[in-house]
């Protein structure tokens, strides 16, 4: 086979073969919720293999909307923010992880039960969308769920 017809085969073949991206989405997990908790919070960790991406946004079948909040302390009053998107730095590895950026899940359709899988789907600029499953962790002790009362006003 001559060189050429070797290079046109790849070209055709390339398209059709799945290759996981360059951005990839772990670990990703959340707090078990009380009946009446109308968010949840979503934790996971992003890795990127390529080039500079950002994160823009999720979508959960689980609930109305989801937003991306940052945390921090602020003169010890904790403040959560909602924020446009996260930079994904190149062969960088961002986490989302309580007491920083999360992933808020306003309006659960159903309470999260420990053990429960929900699908996930988070929003890049370059990567496009990337699937993961949020693995549901026991519940935050009564008197610890402070992030997540601050959102009753939803
Ligand atoms: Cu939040």
């Amino acid at each position: 086979m001559k060189p050429h017809h070797l290079l046109a085969m790849l070209a055709l073949v390339t398209p059709l073969t799945c290759f996981a991206g360059p951005v990839d989405v772990r670990e990703a997990w959340a707090h078990a919720t009380a009946t009446a908790q109308p968010v949840g919070a979503g934790f996971a960790t992003i890795t990127n293999t390529g080039a500079a991406d950002r994160l823009l946004g999720a979508t959960c079948t689980c609930a109305q909307s989801v937003e991306i909040h940052s945390m921090s302390m602020d003169g010890g009053v904790m403040k959560m923010r909602k924020l446009d998107g996260i930079d994904i730095p190149a062969k960088g590895t961002v986490t989302l992880e309580p007491g920083a950026a999360h992933l808020m899940l306003i309006g659960l359709k159903a309470p999260f039960a420990e053990g429960q899988e929900v699908p996930v789907e988070l929003r890049f600029d370059k990567a496009g969308t990337v699937k993961a499953t949020i693995k549901v962790r026991a519940r935050v002790p009564a008197g610890h769920e402070g992030h997540e009362s601050m959102h009753k006003h939803h």
